[in-house]
């Protein structure tokens, strides 16, 4: 079983909201030596993590920069070059909402963010790490998409499509991959109560607190665990997609609030 090896983990968007929990509870389970690369632009809380992760068998290593930047990301691979050589499990979680506009009213620096960030960051990301994982003939990627990657609701034309592009892009790693030893995971959360909301609305807490009014959201960990669970099957299982929703929250656009 996976967390029984000794393993090399990158997260990208770790902190905040999932990749921060993914993050924690990997360092909390994982049975063998564990090195965690975190990576996000806010150097301060990658700081901060490291801090707090970075004891007996986790040791934690650090990498700020924007993923909507190809040069910095290939600066990335190259600096990290021997850890992601090794490396077993790349999160691709790094993404955001930006607004919530139709298409007609849709402000074109929210869709380049969103496309650039949730779309090309996670091929940038991905495009490095893969010719390492095919050399060695094993290792998993997990993407978090989310149920806008099956769905769309009103006004989230451009984040969904960047989430079902999310699927597309996961089930063609699987394809080009195939023979490999590759694990490749979609997994799709529903309203989860991170920063998330506040991306979206700009900073806006009433707006942000008012999408997890009078329900009960998923948390973080819940995503974590769902994470590390597909990571803990054997070798020969691919868990090609997980939905995970709020029991308050039947499909995107169906939300029970009391
Ligand atoms: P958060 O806003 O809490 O976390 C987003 C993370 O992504 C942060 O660590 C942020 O780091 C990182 N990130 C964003 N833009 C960039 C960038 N340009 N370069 C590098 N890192 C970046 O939200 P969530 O934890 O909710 O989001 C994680 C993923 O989950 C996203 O892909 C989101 O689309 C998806 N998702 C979220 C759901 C929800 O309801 N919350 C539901 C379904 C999916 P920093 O700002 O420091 O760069
Ligand atoms: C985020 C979930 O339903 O708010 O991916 O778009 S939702």
């Amino acid at each position: 079983m996976m967390l029984h090896k000794q393993s090399t983990i990158l997260i990208t968007g770790a902190t905040s909201g999932f990749g921060e929990a993914i993050a924690r509870l990997a360092a909390q389970e994982w049975k063998a030596p564990l090195t965690l690369i975190l990576t996000g632009r806010r150097i301060e809380r990658l700081k901060a993590l490291q801090t707090e992760l970075a004891k007996g068998s986790v040791s934690v290593e650090i990498a700020s920069f924007d993923i909507q930047d190809s040069n910095a990301v290939a600066n990335f691979a190259k600096t990290f070059h021997s850890q992601l050589s090794n490396l077993d499990v790349l999160v691709n979680n790094a993404g955001l909402a930006a607004g919530l506009h139709t298409i007609q009213e849709g402000e074109l620096a929210d869709w380049n963010a969103m496309i650039d960030t949730n779309l090309k960051g996670l091929l940038y990301v991905s495009r490095a790490i893969l010719p390492h994982m095919i050399a060695k003939k094993s290792g998993h990627i997990v993407n978090i998409g989310s149920v806008a990657g099956r769905e769309v609701y009103p006004k989230g034309n451009v984040y969904a499509a960047t989430k079902h592009a999310v699927a597309a892009l996961t089930e063609a790693m699987r394809i080009d991959t195939l023979g490999s030893g590759i694990r490749v995971t979609n997994i799709e959360p529903g309203k989860s109560e991170t920063e998330f909301s506040l991306v979206r609305y700009k900073g806006d807490e009433t707006k942000a607190a008012a999408e997890y009014k009078g329900m009960r959201a998923l948390q973080p960990q819940d995503i974590a665990e769902a994470v590390l669970w597909s990571l803990s099957r054997p070798q020969h299982v691919n868990i090609q997609e997980i939905l995970i929703m709020p029991t308050d929250q039947a499909s995107a656009r169906d939300v029970y609030r009391s």
